[in-house]
């Protein structure tokens, strides 16, 4: 007899997240403030207020807050102006080289570590270039990258080192903030995060000097009422965003603590299936923030497909997701831009990657059920 059919579909749908939506009347609080002072955006006293407890939650200086974390990047770059050729992970999210492209920088896609699916170093040395500028590396799913090594050959080649930690909110390393490497990370307050302002971006950044020239440009390159120093664009980050962002931000951590715990299940009830890998768990000196739980599989080893699995799982009212497929070089867009190394590693984890649901609101019960439904999806 067919062992899955004896597990009942999910009677609502199981999405790969939900957001968290903290206590409504905390956030009606704010709302009254913000109805009160016909505030709503342009640099609001919400948005002042959530941009210094951000700098003390973060222990950071230079901050900058955006509507959503494409433009964010997209502003980063042209802050830094950053030209011709630009290093990067074909493994990441599409807004990743979209930012690149609105910025007229030649992408050049190169594979990833096997591990947890970072820019691999080695790789990034050989597709330098005399037209290489930058190196664009994404924390992928929360884990971060080889930052030593990346950080060693900027160094090396006098190379700008930006982060793309859109998925990295909350990470530390020895106990600092993720956000105090590079010459600049972005990360994404976007629904599906782990954090959010329902939509939302920050740049975080060493040097000061950036801070002017980013916030020129997220606001028409206004430099008072009658100077506009620069073509800027419009990306600023409105007064309900930052409202949310500051009503969240103390329920970072329960937050994290809930999805460590999803986590662990999730690997208690995975971990012996055959044709089923998960990246292992950041060493002990990463605080980690748990913002996707990805595995691999091996169809040989498992039974049927990743894709097959995709779509067992819809069956049972689970909507995994393929993140990151397809890669980023082989959307149309980009199909053209040369590729140089044959991206081996990224390939076959873009073939084999399944983003599993993690949310603070999925119950622990319900991860067991979806793990049956794993378990037994080959039946
Ligand atoms: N760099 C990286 C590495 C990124 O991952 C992203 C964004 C960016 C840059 C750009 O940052 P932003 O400009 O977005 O700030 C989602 C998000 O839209 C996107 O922000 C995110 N990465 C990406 C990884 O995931 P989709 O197309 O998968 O989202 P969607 O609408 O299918 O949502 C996924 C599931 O979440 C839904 O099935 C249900 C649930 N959901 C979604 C929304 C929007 C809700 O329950 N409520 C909601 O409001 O891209």
């Amino acid at each position: 007899m067919n062992g899955v059919k004896k597990i009942k579909p999910f009677e609502e749908p199981i999405y790969v997240t939900r957001p968290f939506m903290p206590p409504l009347d905390e956030f009606c609080q704010g709302l009254e403030e913000i109805w009160e002072n016909k505030w709503l955006t342009n640099n609001g006293p919400v948005l002042q207020r959530y941009t210094k407890e951000m700098k003390d939650f973060l222990d950071v200086e230079n901050i900058s807050m955006f509507n959503n974390g494409t433009l964010a990047l997209q502003i980063g770059l042209q802050g830094l102006e950053i030209t011709g050729e630009v290093i990067t992970t074909p493994f990441s999210f599409v807004a990743t080289t979209h930012a690149l492209h609105w910025n007229k920088i030649r992408p050049v896609f190169c594979d990833i570590e096997p591990d947890h699916y970072t820019l691999d170093p080695e790789k990034v040395e050989a597709a330098i270039t005399p037209w290489t500028t930058a190196i664009l590396a994404v924390h992928v799913f929360g884990y971060p990258c080889n930052l030593e090594a990346l950080a060693d050959i900027a160094r090396r080649h006098n190379l700008k080192l930006i982060y793309d930690a859109a998925h990295a909110f909350g990470v530390k390393i020895d106990g600092k903030s993720i956000a105090q490497y590079g010459d600049f990370s972005m990360f994404s307050f976007h629904a599906t995060k782990l954090y959010h302002s329902l939509e939302g971006g920050m740049l975080v950044f060493p040097n000061p000097s950036l801070k002017t020239e980013v916030e020129y440009l997220k606001n028409f390159g206004f430099k008072n009422e009658v100077e506009v120093v620069m073509p800027g664009t419009n990306a600023k980050m409105n007064e309900m965003q930052a409202l949310m962002g500051l009503t969240m931000l103390k329920y970072v951590p329960q937050l994290i603590k809930k999805r460590r715990a999803i986590t662990d299940l999730y690997i208690e009830h995975l971990q012996s299936i055959p044709g089923i890998h998960f990246p292992p768990l950041p060493p002990d000196k990463i605080d980690y923030n748990y913002a996707y739980f990805p595995i691999e599989i091996d169809e040989q080893g498992f039974g049927i497909s990743r894709d097959q699995l995709y779509e067992k799982l819809k069956e049972y009212n689970i909507f995994a997701r393929r993140y990151f497929y397809p890669l980023i070089c082989d959307f149309a867009c980009y199909r053209n831009v040369p590729v140089a190394d044959p991206l081996k590693t990224a390939r076959g984890v873009a073939e084999r990657i399944l983003s599993l649901p993690i949310y603070y609101d999925l119950e622990l019960h319900q991860v067991e059920r979806i793990c049956d439904v794993i378990k037994f999806s080959t039946y």
